[in-house]
């Protein structure tokens, strides 16, 4: 039986930082407006770089940090809901800046959900003894999917891309997983919408911009989210003291305080890193998780556990317990 790990972790976000005072300065908000209902302080914004250039950042990193050669690469993952463009997809422009020229490639759709359904796809690719290396990366610039006029949503979303190297092992390292979407509240959550155009039918909008009932959203991430969690958690019979750290989406920082306690897990095994980005959909848990190896959190040496979740747009939601 062939299993996988993770080997490797990367993250990437453009330069230029724009903090909740800046926004004030552009649109009727505050600091204290922002900060006390979601945590966020500040966001990276790119000027010039689309998210293939976010997320070949990030392939560039892994290969380097591994030592792998672009040749070695089996295939790329890219979860994402702001791609370059339709065709080609936001990986094939990584295949192709990285040079992974034996690599398939090709991108993900599942909103804050994209990296965690990403990673699932990629462990049952290497499973399947077919392909061996695989790069995953979660990379958003959600800059361009927000109406900056509408200071409700505006002042949520921020861009950048994580990811990771994903390799066969001998032993297992993916010890749970849960996928979930519930299509029927999809309209609680949107944006790209693509209308129709043709001179045979009627055509409708197009609406690029994110629109979210923050209520709802809320409501199922606390409830419905925390709940498939601390399931999970049971169905393999874990503890607490089971799992190092949780690293869930981060939308929200009283979001995830509520959910620590509907869980039942103490928040410090939660870490956050939305103060600094905001929340970047898909590459947003890569990004932490890169984070937390990089301050030294997350050895990478096979001792620990985590759990990874993400949730959001579809409806979509997912957790996997992972040993790393
Ligand atoms: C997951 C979540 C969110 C989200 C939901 C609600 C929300 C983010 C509502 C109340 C509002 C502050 C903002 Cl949980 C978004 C996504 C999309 O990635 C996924 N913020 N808020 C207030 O007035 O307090």
């Amino acid at each position: 039986m062939v299993y996988s790990r993770i080997s490797h972790v990367a993250h990437y976000a453009p330069k230029q930082v724009v903090s909740n005072d800046d926004l004030a300065t552009i649109m009727d908000t505050s600091d204290d407006w922002i900060a006390s209902r979601t945590g966020i302080k500040n966001r990276h914004i790119s000027e010039n770089e689309t998210t293939s250039d976010l997320a070949s950042h990030v392939a560039a990193q892994l290969l380097f940090k591994s030592s792998v050669q672009a040749s070695e690469i089996d295939f790329i993952i890219v979860a994402t809901i702001t791609p370059d463009s339709m065709m080609p997809s936001t990986a094939t422009r990584v295949q192709a800046q990285i040079g992974a020229a034996n690599a398939f490639a090709f991108d993900l759709t599942a909103a804050c959900s994209g990296f965690i359904f990403a990673l699932a796809t990629a462990d049952k690719l290497i499973q399947s003894g077919l392909y061996r290396k695989g790069l995953v990366i979660g990379a958003e610039t959600f800059s361009k999917a927000v109406d900056w006029s509408d200071r409700s949503t505006a002042v949520l979303f921020g861009d950048g891309a994580g990811g990771v190297l994903i390799e066969a092992s001998d032993k297992r390292h993916f010890l749970a997983e849960s996928l979930h979407s519930d299509g029927s509240r999809g309209e609680s959550l949107t944006s790209g919408k693509i209308g129709l155009s043709s001179p045979f039918s009627q055509k409708s909008e197009n609406d690029p911009y994110v629109k979210m009932d923050g209520r709802a959203i809320f409501d199922f991430a606390v409830r419905e989210v925390s709940a498939n969690i601390k399931q999970l958690i049971t169905d393999i019979n874990f503890s607490s003291d089971d799992l190092d750290y949780l690293l869930l989406h981060q939308a929200n920082n009283r979001i995830l305080d509520k959910m620590a306690k509907k869980i039942g897990i103490s928040r410090e095994k939660f870490p956050a890193n939305m103060m600094e980005y905001g929340n970047t959909s898909a590459a947003s848990i890569p990004i932490l998780l890169s984070e937390c190896v990089d301050k030294g959190m997350l050895k990478m040496d096979g001792s620990q556990t985590i759990l990874l979740s993400g949730f959001g747009g579809g409806l979509t939601w997912g957790s996997l317990i992972v040993k790393i």
